[in-house]
């Protein structure tokens, strides 16, 4: 986008600071997202919120500027070193823009000394992001789940994302279908058991909690020395369950590739890392969740891949209108991607179970 013009948005907010230099960060599928530069020590994070996912950016900010209030006074109370998101606002004293052509825009500090990290590379940064969402889930634990907006209704829900799924086939080219042939298959085996968790929840047999919803690696900050500093990316945050922060996290911070890896020969389950992750967020939430909810963690983790696999799969058979894209068949990789390693986890159950066990004391 043209740099004139993304000062003049950036210039709308009370930022004091001279723009000196815009720089996109593309690694979000959804909104678009550029790093502010200035003449000062402040640089800020400027980003176009994508509305056509999400429809209602007034409620979205009302979420966020709460959560990071929430945030804020758990890690005082706590006596925490943690960090949060911090909104700047507009002149008009909004957290949130609308530029000429009704799109919607919001601007955050960006957190200084921080890095972020694709894929995890040792135990410490596993167990260091464990903790963080874990502490993400007791710091939101504070307020009820009905003072927050429901953003996207059902987002985790697999009935929802079956019928989409169910949808797509109908729509889709013959050339599509039979690229993805081998997975249509496969996930139309699967509606029962990863339905499960979908069931449960609609029969409230597991606690509804505020929950992030996009517990991915890449949604943590570390700082240089690696300790995890703060949870980014407040956009899905929502009641949920417990199982959707968990799986999610998971599913991408105990592979060995990143999400969108080609070669599906390094895509593995790391059961190491699994551990860390399990010891970091059993350290802090093994007192608050329940046996019920402990029980069903690893279905979670199941659930949380899968769901992913056919939002992926299903967007490359509507041709793509949802994720951004760098390649034609870059929706694919990514669900393939999602269902190897969830087939890794089938492979594992056995020590997943142990390791599971053992650091919740279930
Ligand atoms: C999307 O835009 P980003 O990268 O934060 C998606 C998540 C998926 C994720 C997969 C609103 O998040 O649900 O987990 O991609 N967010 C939305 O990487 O659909
Ligand atoms: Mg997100």
């Amino acid at each position: 986008m043209d740099t004139i013009f993304l000062e003049t948005i950036y210039k709308k907010f009370q930022c004091q600071e001279t723009l000196m230099c815009v720089t996109e960060i593309t690694s979000g599928h959804i909104n678009d997202t550029y790093l502010i530069e200035t003449g000062g020590s402040e640089k800020y994070i400027l980003q176009r919120i994508n509305d056509t996912v999400f429809k209602d950016v007034i409620a979205l900010q009302e979420n966020k500027i709460k959560i990071t209030q929430i945030i804020k006074e758990y890690i005082h109370k706590n006596k925490l070193t943690y960090d949060t998101v911090s909104y700047v606002p507009t002149i008009d004293g909004e957290y949130y823009y609308k530029d000429l052509n009704s799109k919607y825009w919001n601007v955050m500090k960006y957190v200084k000394e921080s890095i972020t990290i694709d894929r995890a590379t040792d135990d410490k940064q596993v167990y260091e992001a464990a903790k963080l969402f874990g502490h993400f889930s007791l710091a939101t634990a504070t307020i009820a789940t009905t003072e927050i907006n429901e953003i996207l209704p059902d987002f985790h829900n697999m009935n929802l994302r079956y019928k989409q799924f169910e949808e797509a086939m109908l729509i889709a080219t013959d050339d599509r279908k039979e690229q993805a042939a081998k997975w249509i298959t496969s996930v139309k085996k699967k509606k029962e058991e990863m339905t499960q968790l979908t069931n449960m929840m609609s029969k409230k047999e597991l606690p509804l909690r505020v929950t992030h919803n996009d517990t991915k690696l890449s949604n943590i900050l570390f700082n240089e020395q690696g300790k995890g500093k703060c949870v980014i990316d407040l956009d899905t945050i929502m009641p949920g369950i417990i199982h959707f922060d968990f799986g999610d996290a998971v599913r991408s911070i105990c592979s060995t590739a990143v999400e969108d890896e080609e070669d599906v020969n390094k895509i593995r389950f790391n059961l190491k890392y699994y551990q860390s992750f399990c010891k970091g967020f059993a350290s802090v939430l093994k007192t608050e969740l329940t046996l019920l909810e402990k029980q069903t963690l690893i279905l979670g983790v199941k659930t949380m891949l899968h769901i992913m696999g056919l939002r992926f799969l299903t967007d490359f058979l509507n041709n793509d209108n949802y994720y951004k894209i760098e390649y034609p068949i870059h929706n694919l990789v990514r669900a393939k991607n999602q269902f190897i390693l969830l087939e890794d986890v089938e492979k594992n159950l056995l020590s997943i179970q142990e390791i599971t066990q053992k650091a919740f004391e279930i």
